[in-house]
């Protein structure tokens, strides 16, 4: 069984932390929505979604996939490089203990899951401004003895490492090479985003289909050629707060 950990929109969004994007209102209502039918897409690729209760007080906390990285042996509960969002990591911690052994990443280490690239046994981490090297160091520990090789990346420009290239099929990713350089990810083929749509490398593959924002058509024209299928949801509000397709779930096997 397929189990996908998410979480209620916060009624605190709109004090969101944002990097790269300037402020601007989200409508909560139509976040919720939008949220809503992320879920049900989930639901419809066979997924049991887990969906926790919103958080009042924490405007993340919708960002499950920065809380915890969940391979099939263990869950790692990470230590969020935003001050705010720590606090977000107790009840995924609590949300993940029947299903994994937890492990935890302590001072001085910062991680954010959206920095973690899992294919396979290959981990990349990217060293962003929400992941340091402790972080990348207390990872590597935790999931080496599970066979898993875990490299540290340096991403610039963009939030995470998932903001600039995440997987689109068994061996393909979807990257932003001004974001991060291709080279680090050999026998992988790479698709660019399109020169227009510089956010658009952020697409959550499941079960052989991504889930994909709408507003990247020229991207997604890039991976239908290449025989891809994209299933595409309005995430407009969650863009507002920097989050994107994967940053909204914990996906992982029973
Ligand atoms: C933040 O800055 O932490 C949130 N506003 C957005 C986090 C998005 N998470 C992700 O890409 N994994």
């Amino acid at each position: 069984m397929r189990v996908a950990v998410t979480r209620k929109v916060s009624p605190a969004m709109g004090r969101c932390e944002l990097t790269y994007l300037p402020r601007t209102a989200i409508d909560l209502e139509l976040a919720g929505a939008q949220h809503h039918a992320y879920e049900q897409c989930l639901v419809s690729l066979g997924c049991t979604v887990q969906s926790l209760p919103a958080e009042p007080d924490l405007p993340d906390s919708v960002f499950v996939e920065d809380a915890a990285i969940v391979t099939d042996e263990l869950a790692v509960i990470t230590r969020p490089g935003a001050a705010s969002r720590r606090s977000e990591t107790a009840s995924i911690a609590k949300a993940l203990e029947p299903y994994r052994p937890l492990a935890f990443i302590e001072a001085p280490g910062v991680l954010d899951g959206g920095d973690v690239l899992r294919i396979g046994r290959r981990i990349w981490v990217g060293i962003s401004g929400r992941t340091n090297p402790s972080g990348v160091q207390q990872l590597t520990d935790a999931l080496t003895p599970h066979g898993y090789s875990v490299q540290g990346v340096p991403v610039r420009g963009c939030l995470h490492l998932k903001s600039a290239v995440t997987q689109v099929a068994p061996t393909a990713v979807l990257i932003n090479p001004d974001w991060v350089e291709a080279r680090h990810f050999p026998g992988v083929r790479a698709i660019k985003v399109a020169a227009l749509e510089p956010a658009a490398a952020n697409a959550l593959f499941i079960d052989g289909v991504v889930i994909y924002p709408s507003v990247f058509p020229q991207t997604r024209s890039r991976m239908e050629a290449l025989g891809i299928r994209v299933i595409c949801l309005d995430v407009s509000e969650i863009a507002k707060a920097e989050g994107g397709v994967t940053c909204c779930s914990l996906i992982f096997d029973k």
